[in-house]
C-alpha cells in the first residue's frame, strides 16, 4: 500500500469529526531523528531514509496504545503544519500509518529539508510534540 491510498483510507474518514481533540502525552525524553540520511549528506536521487525513535513505540494508525504513534516525513516545508489538528496528507507531509520505519524517497537535484513529525493513531502530533531536528540534505 502506499502513502496516498494509506491516506484516503485511514485519515479522510477521521479528520471529518477530529476538531477540538485532547492530545495525547508524550513521556520525558521521547524523541524522533534520522538515523540516515544525515544532516548535511548528499544522496541520490532516489534515497532510503530510516527513521528512529527513542522513548515511544511504533503502532500503526487507528491503534489505540499508550506512548505509541507513527511517522509523518515533512518534505520542504518552511513551517511545521499545524500540530493542533490531525496532519493532513500530501506529496510532502507523507504519514507511514502502517508503522513503517523506513521508506524510499525519490527528490528532484539540490537541496532539500527532511523533518519527522511523531503523531498519534489520529494522526494527532502528541503533547509536547515529538519532532525531529529538521536536516537539509543535497540531492545529486
Ligand atoms: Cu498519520
Amino acid at each position: 500500500m502506499n502513502a496516498l491510498t494509506s491516506f484516503l483510507l485511514l485519515v479522510v474518514p477521521i479528520t471529518l469529526f477530529a476538531a477540538d481533540l485532547p492530545k495525547k502525552p508524550s513521556p520525558d525524553g521521547a524523541e524522533v531523528y534520522f538515523i540516515s540520511p544525515k544532516d548535511g549528506k548528499t544522496v541520490s536521487q532516489t534515497f532510503t531514509i530510516r527513521f528512529g525513535l527513542k522513548g515511544m513505540g511504533i503502532a500503526p494508525a487507528g491503534i489505540d496504545l499508550p506512548n505509541t504513534g507513527h511517522h509523518h516525513l515533512v518534505v520542504d516545508h518552511d513551517e511545521l503544519p499545524d500540530l493542533d489538528v490531525p496532519l493532513g496528507a500530501s506529496e510532502t507531509l507523507i504519514h507511514f500509518g502502517l508503522g513503517q520505519t523506513e521508506t524510499e524517497l525519490t527528490l528532484s537535484p539540490g537541496k532539500h529539508t527532511l523533518q519527522i513529525v511523531f503523531a498519534d493513531m489520529i494522526h494527532l502530533a502528541h503533547s509536547p510534540p515529538v519532532i525531529s531536528k529538521k536536516i537539509t540534505i543535497t540531492v545529486k
